[in-house]
């Protein structure tokens, strides 16, 4: 087993159910144990700014995949959700990233492991502070990234996702 972490993000529709409906989607996979989930944050839209506020989070999962059956995985529940990709960085209902497998560095075609952005957004490095604050990321932990990052426009939601169905 190898303990992975996923960034979750949506900014339409219900994005909270979305991202629970995500999470049990996941938990739901032969081969996967979601062991914590982060708080949730609203975070500004980065990259395109003129699209709705996201709403973003991370867990962490016991896995026997792969870090290419897990981006499969991943990939397929978005579709099973009905995200339709039309714009890079634009408006979505889910989207699931596949930031950490183990210590794995993987540089394929689909998937860069560690995930390349990490430490340059503040939407996934304020959830995985929260997981994984001692992880190493290009000689500095995820807090020390963290603590290098601008939060503005990222604000602590102080209600818990919810698993149950
Ligand atoms: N995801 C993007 C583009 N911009 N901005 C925020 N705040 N949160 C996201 O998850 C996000 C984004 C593309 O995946
Ligand atoms: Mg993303
Ligand atoms: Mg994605």
């Amino acid at each position: 087993m190898t303990e992975a972490a996923i960034g979750l993000g949506s900014n339409l529709g219900d994005r909270r159910l979305n991202l629970e409906t995500a999470l049990r989607e996941l938990q739901k996979t032969g081969g996967i144990d979601l062991t914590s989930i982060s708080s949730i944050y609203e975070t500004a839209p980065w990259g395109e700014t003129d699209q709705p506020a996201f709403l973003n989070a991370c867990a962490l999962l016991e896995t026997e995949l792969t870090p290419q059956l897990l981006l499969e995985r991943c990939l397929a529940i978005e579709a099973g959700m009905g995200r339709i990709r039309a714009r890079r960085w634009g408006p979505r209902l889910i989207d699931l990233d596949v930031l950490l497998h183990g210590v794995s560095n993987v540089k394929t075609s689909t998937l860069t492991l560690p995930h390349p952005e990490i430490q340059n957004r503040a939407f996934v490095l304020a959830p995985l502070a929260e997981l994984a604050p001692d992880f190493i990321l290009a000689g500095s932990t995820i807090v020390e990234h963290l603590a290098h990052t601008n939060l503005e426009g990222v604000v602590r939601i102080p209600v818990a996702l919810e698993l149950a169905s």
